[in-house]
């Protein structure tokens, strides 16, 4: 059996989190491989939203295993919420969650680090969500890392305080104004580690190995999108692991020869929160629509997403390094009402048109070029069926599937699981 890979193609934010949810009837097994608390994965249904930061987004699933790969950084103390958050739904979560002992954990001072760093970046800061994503990966790398495992040893805590030292001493040379009370924090980060140790902890490439040789089902879940990708994001301005497909192997432990059919997501349009790059973004009243009737809030940290046309050229690219074998196009019920449907189809750069993302990709020198086509005005919201879907909308569809060279199987009409149309 193979695992299937569910991967965001732009900057996040694609819808990854409905689709999981949708898809996990024909899964064993839902796993997280990279990210961490910075993701917020949306799911509605039965009236109710849920948002889920580390914890996969199987886990409504009777049946499902959810999986928290090596890959994924882990903050206890937001971790501890999202089950409190849980705990209502009457869900065997010792049963169903299950944590890679190879997980590296986010200390409190990691978090303090990224607020440091943020903050001594002045108008150059990433836009990080702040939940020290960054700082624990450069420990994870930089091999100093307090794992999850370590846990179940007598001298995690010497570990912890030694890390933790040195944390202190590094957010004084940011020399930057950040004020906290590291015990208060430790406090709750203590607590919290209680509650993790009353989960499972595997060794999740064995646990995953031996899952497939028994014929299960398996289904990695990304977190945010190829375009923030540490290699092939929009550098510096990226999150700090790998968001593509290669990420998948590294952070389940899983061989390449072993994926089987990668979807990707994306939206209709795109929307990117955080700093950065972004070539189609929109200043206007229809930038505002977008942000508007597509509720375009960080999941995370609400902060307002910035909204724009959608980006073939870099679309285009994330289907090549994922290797996309089906799309799925979210939030398609948000474009109704527009006249015209703008889609980026290459770059103004250095006078000439151009087809790839350049190296040196800047906000001020690259201009969209725009491909224009009809707009509906249909609202798609309670479409069931494909036949239903509005000719110029059906238009929209070929002209990308003919661009990007896979089929389009999903096009989802609204959050909740029920408004999903498949072709
Ligand atoms: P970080 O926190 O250090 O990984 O941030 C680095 C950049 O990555 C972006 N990033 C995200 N972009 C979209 N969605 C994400 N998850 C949340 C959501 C974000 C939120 O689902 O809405 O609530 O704000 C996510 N996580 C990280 C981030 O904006 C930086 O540009
Ligand atoms: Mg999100």
């Amino acid at each position: 059996m193979a695992v299937d890979l569910l991967l965001g193609l732009q900057w996040g934010d694609e819808g990854k989190g409905k689709i999981v949810d949708v898809l996990t009837n024909n899964y064993d097994i839902i796993a997280r491989f990279q990210g961490g608390p910075n993701a917020g994965h949306t799911l509605e249904f039965d009236g109710i939203k849920h948002v889920l930061h580390t914890i996969p987004s199987g886990i409504f699933h009777e049946n499902a295993i959810n999986v928290v790969g090596n890959g994924v950084v882990i903050d206890p103390v937001i971790f501890k919420k999202e089950l409190d958050n849980l705990a209502q739904f009457n869900i065997d979560i010792q049963a169903k969650l299950l944590i890679s002992r190879k997980a590296h954990l986010i200390l409190p001072t990691h978090r303090l680090l990224d607020a440091a760093s943020e903050a001594s970046k002045g108008k150059a800061k990433i836009g990080s969500t702040l939940k020290g994503i960054g700082p624990t990966y450069m420990d994870k790398t930089g091999r100093n890392g307090l794992r999850v495992g370590d846990l179940e040893l007598d001298t995690w805590k010497s570990k912890y305080r030694a890390l933790a030292d040195k944390h202190e001493a590094m957010i004084g040379f940011y020399n930057v104004d950040i004020q906290y009370n590291l015990e208060e924090l430790e406090e709750e980060f203590f607590d919290a580690i209680k509650t993790l140790k009353s989960l499972h902890f595997i060794d999740s490439e064995e646990y995953l190995h031996n899952a497939m040789q028994d014929g299960k089902k398996i289904l990695a879940e990304g977190a945010q999108g190829s375009m923030l990708d540490i290699d092939f994001g929009t550098y510096p301005y990226v999150t700090s692991s790998n968001t593509t497909a290669a990420g998948a192997c590294t952070g389940l432990g899983v061989a390449p020869g072993r994926i089987g059919n990668v979807i990707g997501i994306f939206k209709a349009y795109a929307t990117r929160v955080g700093s950065g790059p972004f070539p189609t973004e929109l200043f206007d009243e229809d930038g505002a629509t977008m942000g508007r009737v597509g509720n375009e809030f960080g999941a995370t940290t609400g902060r307002p997403r910035r909204c724009g046309w959608l980006d073939l050229v870099a679309l285009k690219y994330a289907v090549q390094i994922n290797g996309v074998t089906e799309l799925m196009m979210m939030k398609a019920d948000v474009l109704s009402g527009f006249k015209q449907i703008k889609v980026c189809t290459a770059y103004k750069y250095q006078g000439k048109e151009i087809e790839h993302l350049p190296f040196n990709i800047e906000e001020e020198n690259v201009r969209p070029v725009y491909t224009t086509l009809p707009g509906w005005k249909k609202d798609l919201t309670g479409l069931t069926s494909s036949g239903e879907l509005p000719e110029t909308l059906n238009e929209y569809i070929a002209f990308l599937e003919e661009k990007l060279e896979v089929p389009i199987k999903i096009v989802s009409v609204g959050p909740d699981r029920l408004q999903t149309i498949y072709r």
